[in-house]
């Protein structure tokens, strides 16, 4: 049709004369409710090469390179590296992008975007050689979480989840478990609260439940906690006293692995009113119980 082909031409002037593709394809791909596979790539890269900044350090960690806030909370100069990595890569990329980051703040309020950083999710077990410790990078578009990755890298585990696409582990689509009788689940739980001295604290509910489960895990990192949720390995996880970045990724991961998450009460008000992720059945039996 004339029509078409004149507007064809017209953009193809446009697009070859601007020698702007680059950016006009960026512009898509942000305004886009999908995620480009560009973006996507671009994350699991950059989570990829985080985590093996974290290998490279994690046995040659001096008492020189920890500072303490208090003796249960600590941060090395490996989170604050590569937190510094992660921001520089994603502002070369990305610069008007907003970002959160566990160890600087928040930088920006204008975008539509907000990148949510956790350098080492699992800190203390980084930094007593255990393994099980992660870089954790979500995407918000509009307030809404439209893509997050978790990578542990000792593990060699990549998890990401993509809104509306699912979520994955190496690549691989996973799905949390079907289990249905507390009996049979094993869940994992965490203690930030105890680290900032809270006397109203996950005690008294460790206590309730534990004696209800096969079994507890406390592997030390909300986010793979909530990565472990997500494709079956543990079919419940609740913490209180959590921050957005360390499960911002790991929250967009377990629904798209068709999991529930919410607050103690079963609303929407997490992490400040308790997080809680599990399979639909074990969710409301976890609720009922933190409620
Ligand atoms: P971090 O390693 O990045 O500090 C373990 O219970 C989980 O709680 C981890 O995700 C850990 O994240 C987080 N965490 C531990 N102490 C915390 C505190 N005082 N405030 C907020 N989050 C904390
Ligand atoms: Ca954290």
């Amino acid at each position: 049709m004339p029509h078409t082909s004149a507007t064809t031409i017209t953009l193809q002037t446009f697009v070859f004369s601007n020698a702007s593709l680059y950016a006009i394809i960026r512009h898509l791909e942000h305004n886009n409710n999908e995620c480009g596979a560009d973006l996507i790539s671009f994350l699991k890269n950059l989570i990829t090469r985080a985590g093996e900044m974290c290998l490279k350090e994690h046995n040659n960690l001096k008492i020189s390179d920890v500072e303490f806030k208090n003796p249960k909370d600590l941060v090395t100069i490996t989170d604050k590296k590569v937190e510094a990595f992660i921001i520089r890569e994603i502002t070369s990329r990305y610069p008007d992008h907003d970002i959160l980051g566990e160890e600087t703040g928040r930088s920006g309020s204008s975008s539509r975007f907000l990148w949510i950083i956790d350098p080492i999710d699992g800190t203390i077990s980084f930094f007593h050689g255990q393994p099980f410790y992660a870089v954790s990078i979500a995407l918000e578009k509009d307030g809404e979480l439209i893509l997050g990755a978790v990578y542990a890298p000792v593990l060699g585990q990549l998890f990401h989840g993509e809104k509306g696409k699912g979520a994955f582990l190496n690549d691989v689509p996973i799905h949390v478990s079907d289990t249905k009788v507390l009996m049979d689940a094993v869940m994992a739980t965490g203690f930030a609260c105890l680290r900032d001295g809270l006397t109203h604290n996950n005690l008294i509910y460790f206590n309730t439940i534990v004696p209800k489960l096969r079994d507890i895990r406390r592997y030390g990192s909300a986010a793979i906690d909530l990565c472990y949720v997500a494709c079956g390995k543990l079919d419940g996880f609740w913490e209180m006293n959590l921050n957005l970045y360390d499960i911002a990724a790991g929250v967009l991961i377990v629904k798209e692995a068709a999991g529930k998450v919410s607050d103690f009460l079963g609303c929407n008000e997490f992490p400040e009113k308790g997080i809680v992720a599990a399979n639909p059945d074990l969710h409301s039996q976890l609720t009922d119980m933190l409620g």
